[in-house]
């Protein structure tokens, strides 16, 4: 697998799906998951309604992913997310993992071979950029998938200095 990095806008991305951070109503807010459903249009979110309906009426649970496809934008497919709510006094490290983990496996079921990630929970939700960017390398790397394309794409350059950092550091251990 090959990993990059871009600092830009996810909703720019032409690759097989794309990686919204959602939250569990799946019904839309701020941050990417706000620039998603302005520029992909009604049909996203009328596909977030349906699964709700069809599967996740409690929501989709913290840690888990489920796929729309991706209305106006240049992606196929969004792959929505829901990262946890960085906590001072408990570690929820694995469940960040997991939405890595979780979305490489929806995008297996898609047979999507480029894939692009915010970095989640490293906004509304407040997890500390270095360490999310070495959650998120560590477990992309670890993971067995058919994705041939991870691309990290950060909002600025102090999260794509923290994921170049993330990057090398991992390089090291392997
Ligand atoms: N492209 C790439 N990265 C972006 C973009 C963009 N267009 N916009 C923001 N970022 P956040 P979270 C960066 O808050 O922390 C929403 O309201 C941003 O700078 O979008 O997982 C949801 O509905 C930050 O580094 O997601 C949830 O309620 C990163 O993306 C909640 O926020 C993630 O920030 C999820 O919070």
């Amino acid at each position: 697998m090959d990993i990059h990095l871009v600092q830009g806008d996810i909703t720019e991305q032409r690759v097989d799906a794309i990686v919204n951070a959602a939250n569990s109503s799946l019904l839309g807010g701020g941050g990417v998951d706000g620039a998603i459903h302005r520029k992909g249009g009604p049909d996203i979110l009328a596909e977030c309604r349906q699964l709700r309906a069809s599967t996740y009426g409690k929501g989709l649970p913290t840690g888990q992913a489920a796929a729309t496809t991706a209305g106006r934008l240049p992606a196929r497919w969004v792959i929505h997310t829901v990262g946890p709510v960085h906590s001072a006094t408990e570690d929820r490290s694995d469940l960040l993992s997991s939405c890595f983990r979780e979305s490489l496996r929806v995008a297996d079921e898609l047979k999507a071979r480029s894939v692009a990630f915010p970095a989640v929970s490293t906004g509304v939700y407040h997890w500390p950029m270095d360490d999310a960017a070495r959650i998120a390398v560590r477990t992309v790397r670890e993971t067995s998938t058919s994705v041939r394309e991870v691309r990290f794409v950060l909002f600025d350059a102090d999260a794509y200095a923290a994921f170049e950092q993330a990057i090398g550091a991992s390089d090291a251990t392997d």
